[in-house]
């Protein structure tokens, strides 16, 4: 008998739009226009501001919780969250001007995400996906993502070791509206991960912002001793604290695909995780600032990973101008499963 600790705690599928299986999902993300969260009897919806990119447009990404649990869901002002047993998935979201500097509202996000979750029991925050629209336009002469980094590095900051907290994340520009973050928080620690290729972006220089970047590379969540599931961050063609390969879009899908590979071999000096290169993700999903490059984009992925990892493909603006795409990713690891299979 497996224990219930080495069960999936959190199962992510992309699935068709029209796919039945996809209705007992706790948590549905969505790809369009159009950004918020729906709160609906056992279950979230949350919509992020991306267009889907690619040959086929119309997949949806589902959470599921083991045992066909639905988990259950709340709501207190700007955050909306769904509660399972071993952890918890919230969605901020509030209107932002898009002309206005990001980082008060950004500020006001944190506080509450932190304080919600140590509310509701869940005091780790282990991967976040922060979405909002122009983040590279100038605000008072800054851009935006500087802002939006600020407000988030001031609650990070405050907290004891907080270079030991800091969650996987992910944080990309919209042609929508309103600051969206979702999130995945756990009652018990994570392990951080960092890439010896790049300088931590906690760590990033005064050039790139007054206030680094408060992220970790990745986050390795152990559920149980037979169970780990790696969240990869948004990965990008940076070596040290500086982007590669300007203008080359298959040179920095590769450059990124690198980093990632870094991460994993770093990730499985930690039992039980295996994997050591990119082939061996779960799921991928790739940034891309211009919707054109999306059938080289297609190629290129599908030289260098073959056909048998699934992605996705959303048009959306990293948050260095001078970047073209950034690749985030998962991967889960099952020993028990894995060894009963024939
Ligand atoms: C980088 O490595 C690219 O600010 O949360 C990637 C992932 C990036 C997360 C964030 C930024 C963030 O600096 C940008």
């Amino acid at each position: 008998m497996m224990e219930s600790a080495d069960k999936a705690p959190l199962t992510v599928t992309y699935r068709r739009a029209q796919d039945p299986d996809g209705a007992s999902a706790s948590v549905v993300i969505r790809f369009g226009r159009t950004c918020g969260v729906e709160r609906k009897p056992g279950r979230l919806e949350i919509h992020v501001g991306l267009e889907p990119l690619g040959r086929d447009t119309d997949w949806v990404e589902c959470w599921s919780l083991p045992d066909g649990v639905r988990g259950e869901t709340g709501a207190d002002g700007s955050l909306t969250y769904l509660r399972g047993r071993d952890c918890l998935v919230g969605c901020w979201h509030a209107p932002l001007d898009a002309r206005a500097d990001p980082e008060p509202l950004t500020e006001r996000a944190y506080r509450e995400i932190l304080s919600g979750c140590r509310a509701l029991g869940f005091d780790h925050l282990v991967r976040v996906w922060n979405y909002l629209p122009a983040i590279n336009d100038p605000v008072d002469g800054q851009e935006r993502y500087r802002g939006f980094c600020s407000g988030r590095a001031q609650v990070f900051e405050a907290l004891p070791e907080y270079e030991r907290v800091l969650p996987a994340a992910t944080a990309i520009g919209t042609h929508s509206d309103g600051l969206l973050i979702y999130f995945i928080a756990t009652r018990e620690p994570a392990a951080r991960i960092e890439n010896p290729r790049q300088v931590s972006a906690y760590r990033y220089p005064r050039q790139y912002g007054p206030r680094s970047p408060s992220f970790a590379r990745a986050s390795l969540w152990q559920p149980g001793p037979q169970a780990a599931e790696l969240f990869i961050s948004g990965t990008a063609s940076i070596v040290g604290h500086e982007s590669r390969h300007v203008g080359d879009l298959e040179a920095q899908i590769d450059e990124s695909l690198r980093n990632i590979g870094a991460l994993l071999e770093q990730a499985s000096t930690h039992h039980p995780v295996r994997a050591e290169t990119p082939q061996a993700l779960s799921l991928l999903k790739v940034y891309l600032r211009h919707a054109e490059d999306a059938p080289a984009v297609e190629n290129h992925l599908r030289a260098r990973l073959g056909h048998h990892i699934p992605w996705l493909l959303l048009h959306g603006d990293i948050c260095r101008e001078e970047l073209l795409v950034e690749i985030e990713g998962q991967y889960s690891e099952r020993l028990c499963e894995a060894l009963a299979m024939p």
